[in-house]
């Protein structure tokens, strides 16, 4: 078959259009083939997925980061990055926690027990929802090591807000949200004393604990609000993964836990070591959550106050089963909602069965009050076979679970690295077993958790990738593959190495719900408030304004100039830079560097921003815009003079 007859074949060519001679279009497909060594099911893939220049993406998937504090920002299915958001490291190309307004964020609400960071550990996004589906206005974050929550605006996807958690020193099970994002959920991973309290591992069944946290979201304002916040105490069982309830279920969440063994507790005791000693026993706790009556408990002030944040006791919360047990395989991990809200899909690592709990069945067992046995905290737990639907053999290590909109759950299996398609309801025989390379942890299908997904693409995020990529040495990428689902066969038609770490869990939404700002109007606009900045002028305003050792420096920025150009201080003065960029049209991005001041902010059109620091070395310091951003580009530039004492 000639190259042209195979495009044909394919379907690519459309109707009516003449064909090119294959010299015109630069090679002849057969031999292209032959010589990259491609087959037609690869030129299928490359056909689904690639992106014309100037086409755009029909779904945008916003990825953790993991350790690397970041978010990334991917076009699909091209595979293409789009942007990296910084949440809980500084990112200096969008000015954040680079001397800027977004200090305040990075280093001011991210202090943890006064703890300046600068770096974070993300797992797992969400996206907001309004009636269980994605609105495309905000997305949270958690970081599990220093257990914090972002909130980053999809507008412009900058992060607006970090809150800290005041009991916790470390958060998986978020940061998932409810379906209407009334509340964003953190849960525990390792039990500590709440608050931050001292004690010794002897006292780990009195005084350690876990806990969930539900954090107000106040959709108005954009922001999470502490204060409307509350906490339900959890035993010290290592919860993890969770998931919050939609339609029948909304108004609960389901949490796993991995160590109801309790065997950290014994770390100290020549005990089993923690990953042995938190697998001896056949079953965990998946904890079944009533928010709706914990908020109500909270507001009757049935909640102890710790460090500010209102904390429903654990006796409470297990005497008004506010908090019940289910019984769940070994060491599970994955927590997944079904999207019609009555099911639960539990995967352990260690048990090869995907578990699905029956929503129904659950509260009808806690209405009757019928209960198989209690736990040494006194919460009541339920029998494992009346919660249950059934239970589908999956592989060896099935971790979590997405779905599709025609009744498939998808389940990733790390050991096995596999991604496996089976129904969810009819818990019949897996359908498809599809292999990818290697050891997946998360995978998200489009829209996959929320009441409606899309289908049609999914993303395995692997764990490693060994020989998917030419060497970088030692320290290797992840591994993001595309997977079509639409078809009766599922695919995989793309790989994405992620040479940041490590990512975890992902959202993937339309891109047409986002809604971004082309630029920031009128002028002067301080992007962490959305308001025009008292700060901010217009040209022919700009001016240096001195008040003792005080210096205001009021700048305006447009092609290709900064006004004023040169500022002179005296050493040891305090010197803040206000700056409003007066461009507005879209992709006019200035940028403001500084020799020496650790200072780099981003300058889109209509942002107004804000530095201030101490001249105290003299000598003469250059600025400069960071951004291409015209043919007179270089030229943008200017100097600080800063004479020297007494000079
Ligand atoms: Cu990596 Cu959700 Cu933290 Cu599983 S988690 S993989
Ligand atoms: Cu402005 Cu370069």
């Amino acid at each position: 078959m000639t190259g042209a007859a195979l495009i044909l074949s394919l379907g690519l060519a459309c109707e009516g259009e003449e064909r090119e001679d294959d010299d015109e279009l630069g090679g002849d497909l057969e031999e292209i083939m032959e010589r990259r060594g491609l087959t037609e099911v690869d030129i299928l893939a490359a056909a689904k997925t690639y992106t014309p220049s100037g086409k755009l993406d029909e779904y945008v998937l916003l990825a953790s980061g993991g350790h690397s504090g970041h978010v990334l920002v991917i076009g699909v299915p091209s595979m293409r990055i789009l942007k990296y958001v910084g949440v809980f490291s500084p990112e200096p190309f969008q000015g954040y926690g680079m001397g800027g307004l977004g200090d305040a964020i990075l280093y001011g609400e991210g202090k943890q027990r006064g703890r300046t960071l600068t770096w974070g550990d993300i797992h797992h996004p969400n996206l907001s929802e309004t009636n269980g589906d994605y609105d495309g206005e905000f997305m949270f974050v958690n970081d599990k090591a220093n257990s914090r929550i972002a909130v980053i605006d999809l507008e412009d996807f900058m992060t607006k807000q970090i809150v800290t958690n005041p009991l916790l020193a470390s958060s998986h099970g978020g940061a998932i949200v409810t379906p209407n994002t009334d509340y964003v959920l953190e849960v525990s991973q390792y039990a500590t004393p709440l608050g931050g309290d001292y004690a010794p591992l002897s006292e780990f069944q009195t005084r350690y604990r876990g806990a969930a946290t539900f954090w107000k979201f106040d959709r108005a304002k954009g922001r999470i609000d502490p204060a409307r916040s509350f906490s339900v105490e959890l035993p010290p069982y290592a919860q993890d993964i969770s998931d919050a309830g939609k339609f029948a279920s909304d108004g609960y969440v389901f949490v796993n836990s991995w160590d109801t063994e309790m065997a950290a507790g014994k770390l100290g005791e020549g005990q089993p070591v923690l990953e042995s000693g938190a697998s001896q026993n056949d079953m965990d706790y998946l904890h079944v959550i009533n928010f709706k009556k914990a908020e109500s408990l909270v507001a009757e002030g049935k909640a102890i106050e710790i460090n500010g944040m209102r904390v429903l006791p654990l006796d409470v919360a297990a005497k008004e089963h506010v908090l019940v047990f289910i019984p769940e395989p070994k060491s599970p991990h994955g927590c997944d909602v079904t999207p019609d809200g009555t099911g639960i899909v539990v995967a352990g690592k260690l048990d090869t069965h995907a578990s699905v709990f029956e929503f129904s069945k659950i509260k009808d067992l806690i209405e009757r009050g019928e209960f198989a046995s209690t736990d040494p905290y006194g919460v009541s737990v339920l029998d494992f076979q009346k919660a249950l639907r059934g239970q589908v053999e999956i592989g060896l290590g099935p971790l979590h679970t997405t779905f599709d909109n025609t009744g498939h759950a998808y389940t990733s299996v790390f050991l096995d690295s596999t991604v496996v398609r089976w129904n969810y309801t009819k818990l019949d025989e897996p359908i498809q077993t599809i292999q990818v390379q290697y050891n997946i942890g998360h995978l998200i299908a489009a829209e996959g958790d929320s009441a409606h997904p899309q289908g049609q693409w999914l993303m395995a995020m692997n764990k490693m990738s060994q020989d998917r990529y030419v060497s970088t040495g030692p320290l290797l990428p992840q591994n993001f593959q595309l997977i079509d689902i639409s078809g009766p066969t599922m695919q995989l038609v793309a790989d994405l190495p992620i040479g940041l770490g490590e990512p975890h869990f992902a959202m993937l939404i339309k891109a047409d719900k986002l809604k971004t700002l082309d630029f920031y109007k009128p002028p002067g606009i301080n992007p962490y408030t959305g308001l025009r900045a008292e700060g901010a002028v217009a040209p022919g305003q700009e001016r240096v304004e001195r008040n003792g050792k005080k210096v205001d420096v009021y700048m305006t920025v447009i092609r290709s100039h900064f006004t004023p150009s040169t500022i002179e201080v005296d050493e040891g003065d305090e010197v803040t830079l206000h700056i409003t960029s007066v461009e507005q049209s879209r992709d006019q991005t200035h940028g403001f560097a500084i020799d020496m001041y650790n200072l780099s902010l981003s300058l889109e059109p209509g942002r107004y921003e804000q530095a201030t620091f101490i001249a105290d070395t003299p000598g003469v310091f250059p600025f400069y815009c960071t951004e291409f951003c015209s043919a007179l580009h270089l030229e943008m530039a200017g100097y600080l003079f800063v004479r020297p004492k007494g000079g």
